[in-house]
């Protein structure tokens, strides 16, 4: 219940939210929809994974070397059919697929491009912790009678129409944005609606937080250490922070964005362009937490400004509460100049 009184579900606040927009066609809302979906159906399969042939490693990796678990290639395919016979879309992009695929021949195609990660973090999987799928919603640039393709996925983040993410937590979230301001619905799997519950987040300036991988830490630069420490130990008026990384990009995003943190994720000599990737990971949620006032950066530039040369592009990646995203990047982009002469 929100607020004690009334039950908001996702489609009376999106159907609120298009009418904002006396212009709107409903084709954004539905596809919002068509997402919900599919988080319903990956979000049952989830929970149920330790009880089903669904577990473990599909024998194969993707195009970025990464070993695909079988819920990664069935979160993939279920992403791709609930928006794809729509004629609402006419492009997808997945972390699972090394090209981008068009909607089949004969199928409408529509006006939206949607970017995904069907289920990051899987390798949590197995050991039951918290995975999500992360998406990007972008519009058609290519004529509408050519066949739709990388051209209509490599665009700057700033031009994204819609972004979010559903958790598959203690429970199960979706938070998206369409800019206007960011809004969590979880969902109450008793009436399989997800309800609003976290209404305009707002991530605090300051993080209680700092996410990272430690292990790196002979792998970084030492402007990279230096901002790592000033977290851990604080330094000026940068206070310490309490470490919490959890490994799953969305689990580690989502927990700082509701109590305030900065994941980093900077290049390391086996990560020379970082690991996280731009499209459907650094992008969509970078717009995300712009909307609920924080910042997202490759360590110097915004990553809502980069604009992609290709489409499993990497990149280093700080996001997060805006004072420490700021804090970072005074250092990394000053020092880097000093590197660089
Ligand atoms: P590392 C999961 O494999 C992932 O892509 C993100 O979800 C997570 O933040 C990161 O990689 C963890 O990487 O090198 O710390 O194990």
């Amino acid at each position: 219940m929100v607020n004690g009184s009334e039950v908001i579900t996702i489609e009376r606040f999106i159907m609120e939210q298009e009418r904002l927009y006396p212009e709107a066609t409903g084709e954004l809302s539905n596809l919002l929809y068509d997402l919900c979906l599919a988080a319903k159906i990956i979000s049952r399969h989830v929970r149920r994974a330790g009880l089903s042939d669904i577990l473990g490693a599909a024998g194969a990796v993707n195009v970025s070397g990464d070993l695909q678990q079988k819920l990664d290639l069935f979160a993939n395919e279920t992403v791709r059919n609930s928006v794809q016979h729509t004629g609402r879309v006419c492009v997808t992009a997945s972390e699972e697929d090394p090209e981008p695929v068009p909607v089949p021949p004969g199928k409408a195609a529509g006006k939206y491009v949607v970017l995904y990660d069907p289920l990051d973090g899987s390798m949590n999987i197995d050991v039951n912790v918290s995975i999500g799928t992360i998406f990007s919603i972008h519009k058609r640039v290519t004529k509408k009678n050519g066949t739709a393709g990388l051209a209509d996925c490599l665009q700057v983040g700033k031009k994204q129409i819609a972004a979010g993410y559903i958790l598959y937590g203690s429970s199960t979230m979706l938070v998206y944005t369409t800019g206007q301001g960011v809004h969590g619905f979880t969902l109450d799997p008793t009436i399989g609606e997800f309800l609003l519950s976290h209404p305009d987040i707002r991530t605090p300036p300051v993080g209680r937080y700092y996410s990272v991988n430690e292990s790196n830490w002979n792998r970084w630069t030492p402007p990279v250490q230096r901002v790592v420490a000033a977290f851990k130990n604080g330094e000026g008026t940068v206070q310490p922070k309490n470490a919490r990384y959890i490994g799953s990009l969305v689990a580690d995003f989502h927990r700082n964005l509701i109590s305030g943190g900065i994941f980093l994720y900077p290049a390391a000599t086996n990560y020379p362009q970082g690991k996280l990737r731009l499209l459907y990971e650094a992008a969509p949620l970078a717009f995300v937490v712009a909307q609920a006032g924080g910042r997202a950066t490759d360590g110097c530039r915004p990553i809502l400004d980069i604009v992609p040369a290709s489409l499993h592009q990497k990149t280093p990646l700080v996001i997060g509460s805006k004072d420490d995203v700021a804090f970072a990047a005074r250092i990394l982009s000053t020092e880097a100049v000093v590197g660089a002469k």
